[in-house]
This record gives C-alpha cells, structure tokens and sequence, in this order.
C-alpha cells in the first residue's frame, strides 16, 4: 500500500508567514527541471497534482500537498534557472533559505537530481548548507529510465563516493517517476520521516 495515494494540494506559499502549521514535513529540493513534480504525482499516482512543464522554472512557489493529519510533502521551487531574472532568482532563495533554517516540522529534505548530470555546484552548495543546518538529507537520482543499467549503477557508485567524501550520512538511491523504478525505496523514507505508518504488502 502506499500511503501517499491519498496526497492533496493544499498551499501554496510566497511569504514565510503563509506557511501552514504543521507536525511533520518532508521538502523537495533541487535543480529546476530535475523532476521535482513529476516525483510527487508518482507518489500520489496521479498525472497532474504537481505541475510539470518543459519549461523549466515553473514552479515559484512552495507548494504544500497534505498526507494525513498535520503532515506535508513540500514542493521546493527549483533553482539553477538561467533564465531567470536575477532579482527573482534573490527572492525565491532568500524564501527557501529561510524556510530550510527556520522550520521546525521539516523532518528531512530529498535532494532530487537528474542521474544524468548528478551534483552539480548549486546541489552542493544546498548539500553543504543542509549539513551545517543538521537535517538529514536523502539523495534520489532521477529520471533513471533515460539511463542503460550500467549508466545507472556507475552513476550511482560514483555519486555514493562523493557523498562519501563530502557530505557523508546522506542515504541515495536511483528513481524514474515514468518507470517507478526506486519508488518502494522512496516511499519507505517518506513514511519513516514522517512517522506514516506504511502498511505492509
Ligand atoms: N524520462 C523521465 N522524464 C522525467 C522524469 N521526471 C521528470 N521528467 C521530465 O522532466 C521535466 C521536468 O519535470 P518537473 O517535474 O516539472 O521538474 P521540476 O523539478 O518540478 O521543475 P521546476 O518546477 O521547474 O523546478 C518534465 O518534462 C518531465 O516530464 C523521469 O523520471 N523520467
Ligand atoms: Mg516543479
């Protein structure tokens, strides 16, 4: 069973004071286009709770979806955007910052990545600043079905050194939301973060 079938919108925030009270959450960061929303409507297995879009840089604000009673998934906007302009770009990372230090609910934050282009600059700078704030930090290399196994499991082995090296304690596994593949995986963390009690079978 899984326990994010019954995942819902429920906010959308662009200023810290809108957050909505809360017992336990779980945020997902990353690079914008790394497939951010598309995991979460693999969660909840539907085709449009999150917004995807090919342009990436869509999602601006951090949008809450409701599992159970006080408990949230968080839809981090994504960063890395060129496009973007600068003094947007400024807002959205003081907001996320901001959320990332201040909030107490937030249990563990997944760091979503493209497995085709793992760990780049802005992902470390995230990595190394969620370190320093403690909480604990769960690396999924997406979009796996764009890989052959081998890709994937080099890209994987490579990944696990560096985290090894640089940021050690954070867990990593690989994910396609198209093929589902690392989903059983991802779900188990979710619901261990979020105190869900995950229903065997
Ligand atoms: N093949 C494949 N494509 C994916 C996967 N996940 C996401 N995509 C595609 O990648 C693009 C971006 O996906 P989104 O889920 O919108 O990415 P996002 O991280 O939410 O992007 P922003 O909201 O801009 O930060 C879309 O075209 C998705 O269809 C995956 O696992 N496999
Ligand atoms: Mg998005």
């Amino acid at each position: 069973m899984n326990p994010f079938h019954p995942l819902s919108f429920a906010r959308s925030v662009t200023r810290l004071a809108d957050l909505p009270p809360a017992l336990r959450e779980v945020a997902i960061g990353g690079r914008s286009n790394a497939g951010k929303s598309s995991l979460l409507n693999a969660l909840a297995q539907r085709r449009r709770l999150a917004y995807v879009s090919k342009t990436p840089g869509r999602t601006r604000e951090i949008n809450f979806y409701r599992c159970g009673e006080g408990r949230f998934i968080v839809d981090l906007p994504g960063y890395g955007y060129a496009r973007v302009p600068q003094a947007m770009r400024q807002t959205w990372g003081e907001l996320v910052s901001a959320y990332l230090r201040t909030r107490a609910s937030l249990a563990g934050v997944v760091l979503l990545m493209d497995a085709r282009h793992p760990l780049m600059p802005l992902d470390w700078q995230l990595l190394h600043w969620l370190q320093e704030s403690g909480k604990p930090v769960h690396a999924v290399l997406t979009k796996a079905d764009k890989l052959s196994r081998q890709q994937a499991l080099r890209t994987l082995a490579a990944t696990r050194q560096a985290l090894d090296r640089e940021a050690p304690g954070v867990s990593l596994q690989l994910f396609s939301s198209l093929t589902r593949q690392g989903a059983d995986e991802l779900v188990e963390r979710l619901a261990y973060w979020l105190e869900i009690k995950n229903a065997p079978g």
